[in-house]
């Protein structure tokens, strides 16, 4: 099947569900015969960038390598699926200057309220006593992103709701 590259970014709080959409859109488009990349904390703040922790400069960095990534794997054709906080607007800008319109701004709204009370892996309630420092929504702001693509609203729509409405989105952007 002849696929047009894009990258699809999700940004959104620690716990808003990047990750779960980012891997069901993966096999939304593996089985429409795409090929595709994921790149999330799991993959990337371990390998790459594991000399980077959550100080500004260091998120400023993360975010503009892995850009810089997203953009290799373009040349390579691929569907890059990328799954980060992507916490201030100015980041979303330098990608967009990286990457042009073949950059996707996926917005994950779900409510702070919500990821917090979730606390998958308990980092909200080690940011709350001061275990974490920076944690973004806690002691680190996060922008909520002006003009995306996309806005999931994870509470309102169910995964798959969402994915096919993303599916749909790219679906002309994606087809030779
Ligand atoms: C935010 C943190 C922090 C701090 C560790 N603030 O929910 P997770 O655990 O699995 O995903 C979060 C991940 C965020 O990394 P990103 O590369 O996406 O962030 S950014 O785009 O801002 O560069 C969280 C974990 O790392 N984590 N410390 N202080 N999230």
């Amino acid at each position: 099947k002849k696929q047009k590259p894009l990258v699809v970014w999700f940004s959104g709080l620690s716990g808003s569900g990047k990750s779960t959409l980012a891997n069901l859109l993966e096999k939304k488009l593996f089985a429409e015969g795409y090929h595709t990349y994921v790149l999330d904390g799991d993959n990337i703040r371990l390998g790459l960038n594991k000399d980077l922790g959550f100080d500004q400069n260091s998120r400023n960095e993360n975010i503009r390598r892995i850009a810089e990534v997203c953009k290799l794997f373009l040349d390579s054709g691929l569907i890059v699926i990328a799954a980060f906080i992507t916490p201030k607007e100015i980041d979303r800008r330098i990608i967009e200057s990286v990457l042009g319109d073949q950059y996707i701004e996926v917005f994950v709204d779900t409510a702070l309220e919500v990821c917090e009370k979730r606390d998958v892996k308990g980092l909200y309630k080690k940011a709350r006593s001061g275990e974490i420092a920076n944690f973004t929504g806690v002691s680190c702001v996060f922008e909520n992103p002006v003009n995306p693509d996309l806005r999931i609203k994870t509470d309102l729509e169910e995964a798959e709701e969402s994915i096919g409405r993303i599916f749909k989105y790219i679906h002309n952007r994606i087809n030779e």
